[in-house]
């Protein structure tokens, strides 16, 4: 089978600067089509400096596909739209499917405004090798689970696929499609990956915590930790890396694997970072933890602090206490990791004060933040609490808007405080400025 994959255009942002990053979903969709030894192309306009959707003749007038495999952001909706128009055009009888994570909270929405065939709701590792082979001998879809399709004007939804119990289950994402040295070149990717050749792995996928503002959850899952060490092997060979930045929401949940990880990125002598939250940096033997993890490479580490106020903590379900932000905080800067927290303003419970406590956490501590306002999530409490509070009225719009949030520094999605608009955009203007500019790295 051939299929053309197609990563689309999205504006994402950071510190106002384009921020282009392989995207790990289509690399993992690509793996798995490779698997059943199908055949496939990219067309990749995330690495365009605007969406020129004639890309797509390049690859349509070339080549007949049997599918068009389309992945999804939350931001792309309207440019996927235009995508997928464009393509009916020139080429109606070629089935588009798309896929990827707001599919799993807005299935139907997505399908009905883009315009494609068959959305893929979920992981698809197990709904790929049932439904592309199906879509190409024309066959009933409707024993398919985990799908959302068209028929007759209709839209039809199978019965749900559970999540994969194992990520064993899953391959690795391949991400020999993409023109990777044009990503190394990205300024927001020099600066996350401290001006090295670096890419995202995922160890895990999920999250056992339900913080409001988030839509993760729903538990974690892992890979075996001798299938990451082989993979570690594999990227670093293969894509000839000097830096890895290990993806899952919370890295170091599990002590025990992380120290494995850890220890085995060690001996590869490549720089890391990962991501995780504050009282998991703070239990007895995370300090240990810590020391290992810089002592084997670990150079940068994400926090997810999000507030340094109690109440909005709490009111927020974050589960954290500011001691144990204190202590992570300390904890790292004794091992001498580069620290970068996630600050968010705007959160339901924010006050005049909360914001001037978050100004003296940033001073306190002296560490990197990365600001943002509040931006509801599809599929988080804070969405179906702005929606029932009115805040949001037209959710395909609220999509079709989203990208202003990087665009505009006085865009406000949603106020869910009793504050005026512009002192949480002040806020956020002000904490903005504290950031590292990716113009500001080195540049070799
Ligand atoms: C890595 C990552 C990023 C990276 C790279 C994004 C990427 N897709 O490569 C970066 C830093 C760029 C990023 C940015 C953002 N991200 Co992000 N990101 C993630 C993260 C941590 C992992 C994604 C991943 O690789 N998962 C593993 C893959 C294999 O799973 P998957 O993506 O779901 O893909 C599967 C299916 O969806 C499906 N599928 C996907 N594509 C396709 C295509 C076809 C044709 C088919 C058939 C199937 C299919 O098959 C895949 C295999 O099962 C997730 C959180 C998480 N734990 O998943 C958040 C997450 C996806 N991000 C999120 C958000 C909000 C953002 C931002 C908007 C953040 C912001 N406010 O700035 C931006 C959006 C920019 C953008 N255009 O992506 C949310 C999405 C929320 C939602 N309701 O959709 C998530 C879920 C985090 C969260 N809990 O809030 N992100
Ligand atoms: S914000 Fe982080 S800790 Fe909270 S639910 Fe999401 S992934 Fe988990």
């Amino acid at each position: 089978m051939k299929i053309l994959l197609i990563n689309p255009f999205s504006s994402f942002k950071s510190a106002g600067v384009p921020f282009k990053l392989p995207n790990t979903s289509l690399a993992t969709v690509y793996a798995i089509i490779k698997q059943a030894e199908n055949e496939a192309d990219l067309c990749d306009f995330q690495i365009l400096d605007e969406p020129d959707l004639k890309l797509i003749d390049h690859y349509l007038d070339q080549k007949r596909y049997d599918i068009i495999g389309i992945t999804v952001s939350i931001d792309v909706l309207e440019h996927v739209s235009q995508l997928i128009t464009y393509i009916k055009e020139k080429n109606a009888n070629t089935p588009i499917i798309i896929g990827g994570p707001p599919l799993l909270y807005q299935p139907e929405l997505w399908l009905r405004e883009t315009g494609a065939d068959v959305a893929v709701i979920g992981e698809a590792e197990l709904t790929i090798p049932e439904l592309f082979p199906a879509i190409k001998s024309q066959s009933d879809l409707r024993n398919i689970k985990g799908i959302i399709y068209r028929s007759n004007g209709q839209f039809i939804r199978t019965q749900s696929r559970p999540r994969l119990k194992q990520l064993d289950q899953s391959p690795f994402p391949d991400y020999s499609l993409y023109d990777l040295e044009a990503y190394f070149r990205n300024p927001n990717f020099r600066w996350l990956f401290n001006d090295k050749r670096g890419l995202y792995l995922m160890s895990s996928r999920g999250c056992p915590y339900r913080c409001a503002y988030c839509c993760s959850g729903g538990g974690i899952r892992t890979y075996k930790t001798n299938q990451i060490i082989l993979e570690i092997k594999l990227m670093i060979e293969r894509y000839k890396l000097e830096s890895i930045f290990v993806r899952d929401d919370i890295f170091t949940y599990n002590q025990e694997r992380a120290r494995a990880i850890s220890e085995f990125l060690g001996e590869t002598g490549i720089s890391w970072a990962c991501m995780t939250r504050p009282n998991l940096l703070c239990r007895k033997g995370d300090k240990q933890l810590i020391e290992l993890m810089a002592a084997n490479g670990c150079e940068t580490i994400m926090i997810g602090v999000e507030s340094y106020n109690q109440k909005v903590l709490d009111l927020n379900l974050k589960d954290v206490r500011i001691s144990e932000i204190d202590q992570a905080i300390e904890n790292c800067q004794a091992s001498g990791l580069r620290i970068i927290t996630f600050i968010i303003f705007g959160l339901p419970g924010e006050t005049e004060e909360s914001i001037k406590r978050n100004f003296e956490f940033i001073k306190k501590h002296e560490v990197e933040i990365s600001a943002n306002i509040l931006q509801p999530l599809p599929g988080s409490k804070i969405y179906d609490d702005a929606i029932k509070q009115g805040g949001i009225l037209d959710e395909v719009q609220y999509l079709k808007d989203f990208h202003f949030f990087w665009d505009r520094e006085d865009y406000l999605p949603v106020n869910m405080t009793e504050l005026p608009d512009e002192m949480i955009i002040q806020a956020n203007i002000e904490a903005g400025k504290l950031r590292t500019k990716p113009t500001n790295i080195r540049h070799s």
